[in-house]
């Protein structure tokens, strides 16, 4: 094998495990309607979907002598029926708003040529030649998930069946040409949702070759000058470098390939990406303090959850030592010498966190670095580290979910490692119940596919804050993964195997 592969290399193998994209035609139930301007009428899909809408412009008695201008507004959710798209003003681009304004010239069919996530389709006639009629509306929906590969797995509680079909839902809609982030919005492939898209596939579509495809796409990705691969790529109509250069993501890249061997067996593809992984970690070192300790020239650089408040040393040194773990379990699978390359650093970064982010006096995890902030992310991401291990972090972990004066996660994303967490402390009932509370409180919400953000107290929080919200967010769909762990257990190391097609 030759190493290193430039970046073409890689693309090539990205290209090599394209998916295949399949289409159903999900036909609306609607009378022909007769409309005249300042009409309007809502779909319903009858669930979540993504794809393209077409319908066909008519007449009743005169020939219309002037195009039908519609305004076709896509919503993932009630909310957004009736909002008023005008008024956003906040964070992200408005352009995120599914709302077109249409001017159909021809009577017949017309198609949209744009993709949208929907479960309503609101629409309203803004200018026609008096009586219009529209019928035949058919939504076109795609999805890289292939039906047939989806495992059914007997569940015999009625909640986790269907927090299951939701999460299921979630990830069929977020398969695309990579696995999206949510295909409202950004509609690109992100580190820290592949990650959570790869575990929850591993239990349900079992689509390997996509996990594959976007790995090497990764690997294809031009670093900062400190060698830290971006948190997205773009890869259509071309390959495109992000520029967000986050430290958390770029080490759970790593853990991401380490995983991908360790469910599929697939060796070569590992050696081949691993030199990226690699440099990853080593791009740490460079920014370890004089303790030790990992800080990020620009403190920018780190996620961990949707919290603009949010101190993040603790939790990204949680996350340094987490990536070292799953490199030197891999490595030493695979007899490669630089596993005890990364123990001897897994023994170092582990001993600092001790020495300056554990609080001795205390029992906890305030400290300078994250000035005083308390937060379950910190304790959490320390667990999953291996810094903190059995009761004493059990005992801690539960005063912090408990205790006012800790930050919460709030994105899906922090509660999946906070369940990660639990369960690595064998705490498998309360995880299930922290994730019954989450994800089944969506579900009693109504939801069709789970979202980007969420708060249990007060459902509507975000969604009506941030119409940009995505309400079908990747990061969102690993319940399908610890619910089905359970049942037919921890597929690591079974080389798991798509049904052939
Ligand atoms: C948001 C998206 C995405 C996430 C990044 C860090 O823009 O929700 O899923 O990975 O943040």
């Amino acid at each position: 094998m030759k190493e290193p592969f430039d970046k073409s290399y890689y693309l090539q193998k990205a290209d090599e495990n394209f998916p295949t994209l399949y289409r159903e035609e999900i036909s609306i139930p609607n009378e022909v309607k007769e409309l005249y301007p300042g009409d309007s009428f809502v779909l319903d899909l009858g669930n979540h979907y993504v794809g393209y809408l077409s319908f066909v412009l008519g007449f009743t008695n005169r020939y219309p002598d002037a195009p039908t201008r519609l305004s076709v507004r896509f919503c993932e959710r009630p909310y957004e029926i009736d909002a008023d798209f005008s008024a956003y003003t906040v964070g992200l681009c408005a352009s995120w708003l599914q709302e077109e304004i249409v001017t159909v010239d021809y009577l017949g069919e017309y198609k949209m040529p744009r993709r949208y996530a929907a479960r309503y389709i609101k629409i309203t006639v803004l200018a026609a030649p008096k009586r219009i009629t529209l019928s035949d509306f058919v939504f076109s929906a795609v999805t890289s998930a292939d039906s047939r590969q989806l495992e059914s797995v007997s569940i015999d509680d009625e909640e986790l069946l269907a927090i299951d079909r939701v999460s299921v839902n979630t990830l069929k809609n977020c398969m695309q040409r990579v696995f999206e982030d949510g295909p409202k919005r950004d509609r690109r492939l992100w580190i820290g949702d592949l990650r959570l898209e790869a575990l929850a596939n591993y239990y349900t579509y079992r689509q390997t070759d996509l996990v594959r495809r976007c790995l090497y796409l990764f690997a294809a990705a031009e670093c900062d000058k400190d060698g830290v691969m971006p948190g997205y790529i773009y890869e259509y109509p071309f390959f495109y470098s992000g520029c967000w250069f986050l430290r958390d993501y770029s080490l759970l890249f790593a853990v991401t390939l380490c995983e991908y061997y360790l469910y599929t067996g697939d060796e070569q593809t590992f050696l081949e990406i691993y030199p990226v992984a690699k440099g990853q970690t080593n791009a740490m070192l460079g920014e370890l303090d004089e303790n030790g300790i990992l800080v990020p020239k620009n403190p920018d650089n780190v996620f961990i959850d949707h919290i603009g408040s949010l101190k993040k040393t603790t939790s990204l040194n949680g996350i340094y030592l987490y990536a070292l773990k799953a490199l030197i379990e891999t490595l030493s699978l695979l007899n490669h010498e630089d596993a005890e390359v990364y123990r001897s650093r897994y023994e170092a970064a582990r001993a600092s966190a001790l020495r300056s982010l554990y609080n001795q006096e205390k029992c906890n995890f305030e400290n300078a670095y994250d000035e005083g902030q308390l937060s379950v992310h910190s304790v959490a991401w320390m667990i999953l580290g291996g810094a903190l291990e059995g009761e004493e972090a059990w005992e801690l972990l539960r005063s912090a979910m408990q205790h006012e004066a800790y930050l919460k996660p709030v994105s899906p994303y922090m509660i999946h490692y906070l369940i990660e967490a639990m369960e690595m402390l064998g705490r498998e009932e309360e995880a299930m119940s922290c994730l019954r509370e989450f994800w089944g409180a969506m579900v009693k919400e109504g939801a069709d596919t789970f979202y980007e953000i969420f708060t249990p107290e007060d459902p509507q929080a975000h969604s009506v804050e941030r119409l940009t919200t995505s309400m079908c967010h990747a990061w969102s769909s690993t319940p399908s993964y610890f619910i089905r762990k359970r049942i037919v257990g921890d597929r690591r190391g079974t080389s798991i195997q798509m049904i052939e097609k």
